[in-house]
């Protein structure tokens, strides 16, 4: 396991903060997001540190988060009804906290943009 001492998502992942997680198994967390942008926002995140989806991700780690993705929409309730998954990555996207994460982001009707 590698996490960074600076960064948030490694400590919400690995229980040094704690938030309000809808999943977890041995590799990814999912939490909700502290600013949602609609009735779900949940955040999926691996446990291990990497700075985005382009980061040498190993499979097992994806297979992984997307798994958590589907855990996460039943959990939810919006597994008929719909919802969409964002990875932002790098400056251009507004990514804002540079460990990898998928929002998750369900509930409503999704405009055309993020949310
Ligand atoms: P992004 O722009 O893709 O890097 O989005 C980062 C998201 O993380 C943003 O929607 C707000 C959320 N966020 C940032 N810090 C925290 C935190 O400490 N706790 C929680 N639950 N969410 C956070």
């Amino acid at each position: 396991m590698s996490q960074h001492e600076d960064c948030i998502f490694c400590k919400i992942a690995n229980h040094v903060i704690e938030s309000n997680y809808v999943y977890e198994d041995d590799l990814v967390a999912a939490f909700r997001d502290m600013s949602p942008l609609a009735p779900t926002h949940v955040l999926v995140v691996p446990k291990d540190h990497y700075e985005h989806i382009a980061d040498a991700v190993p499979a097992e780690t994806i297979a992984a988060m997307v798994h958590a993705v589907d855990e996460v929409a039943k959990a939810e309730g919006i597994d008929h009804s719909g919802f969409r998954v964002v990875a932002n990555a790098g400056d251009d996207a507004g990514q804002a906290v540079h460990h990898l994460h998928f929002h998750v982001l369900g509930g409503h009707r999704l405009g055309d943009d993020f949310a």
